[in-house]
């Protein structure tokens, strides 16, 4: 059944559905409720995301995308020319650019699991780069894809900004690297974005931002459920916090009950005692060594690593 990517597309519009009701409900049942961040990206989260990005306190996109833009000769260097640069998550594709105009590649293939966003940033590129071939693939990036066969014979670079590979503990990061090994075969290097640990108030600040962004961007995933799930969740009992756990070096974000409440989904009958949480996403941070621990347990070994001017994010090339 997972023969071309481009064949998995209805499989997945169900699968996608399935699995969401089934991931939501099991993480309510749990003691502490827990939700995926993945559930955060349907096409508004994907949008609030992007606004995210520009706010100010957000620093990590900007510092990735300096990196990107100015140290596009090392890359260059590093990479050399006549890669499939394959991106995982790929959303509007706005870090791309930088990076395909430094490489010099045979072929983009963004790789997303929301179809519309997915399919018009890949009219955008192909229009900022006419002669470059683009492949978009809608795929859940967790799983191995089968990369169209049109790039079957080049050399693939993965591409994974936005340090999204700090959303998932060890383990599944591990999973996931050794999950894109296998997508890209033989041969290929690995450009990841990796944030870094630093002062509590600045990555807190980054979490919540003081215009309400990513409280939205919480907030959102409460009403997708309302919307997808039958969920009867009152939204404005709930409010955003972004918190640091040090002993497990990441930033949390949890949706907090003002009050007790209580609610259905799906049918299912839930409660949460005021102040008790829904847990819906962790962003690891890293420093140098657990950068390279975390990749090399993937079994990629790193080559290559850039930082920003103020030293906040790093980027980092690795290879199979
Ligand atoms: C998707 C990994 C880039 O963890 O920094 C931003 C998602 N969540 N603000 C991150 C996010 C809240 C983000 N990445």
């Amino acid at each position: 059944t997972d023969k071309t990517g481009l064949k998995l597309v209805d499989l997945d519009e169900q699968g996608v559905d399935r699995a969401f009701r089934a991931d939501v409900l099991a993480g309510m049942r749990e003691r502490q409720k827990a939700i995926p961040a993945r559930w955060l990206y349907d096409d508004a989260g994907s949008q609030l995301y992007e606004d995210i990005t520009r706010i100010p306190e957000y620093y990590p996109a900007r510092a990735e995308t300096e990196i990107l833009q100015q140290r596009g000769a090392e890359f260059a260097e590093a990479i050399g020319p006549g890669r499939a640069v394959v991106e995982f998550g790929s959303g509007s594709s706005v870090k791309t650019p930088a990076l395909l105009s430094a490489i010099d590649p045979a072929a983009y293939v963004p790789l997303d699991i929301a179809g519309d966003f997915l399919r018009a940033a890949a009219a955008d590129l192909s229009a900022k780069f006419p002669g470059l071939p683009v492949y978009p693939v809608e795929a859940d990036f967790m799983r191995r894809v089968a990369l169209p066969e049109e790039v079957a014979d080049m050399p693939k670079l993965g591409f994974f900004p936005g340090g999204t590979i700090g959303n998932m503990v060890a383990r599944t990061a591990t999973d996931l690297l050794r999950t894109m090994r296998e997508t890209l075969g033989e041969g290929s290097m690995l450009l990841v974005g990796m944030d870094l640990i630093k002062d509590t108030a600045v990555l807190e600040a980054a979490y919540d931002d003081a215009g309400g962004v990513t409280a939205e961007f919480n907030l959102n995933l409460a009403r997708r459920i309302n919307r997808e799930l039958d969920g009867t969740i009152p939204v404005d009992k709930l409010k955003h916090e972004a918190r640091w756990n040090d002993s497990r070096a990441r930033v949390e974000m949890h949706l907090v009950a003002r009050e007790a409440i209580a609610f259905e989904i799906a049918g299912e009958e839930f409660a949460m005692a005021a102040g008790e949480t829904i847990h819906t996403e962790n962003s690891h941070k890293f420093d140098r060594r657990s950068a390279d621990k975390q990749l090399l347990a993937g079994e990629w070994t790193p080559i290559g690593r850039w930082l920003d001017s103020e030293e906040r994010f790093s980027v980092v090339l690795a290879e199979a």
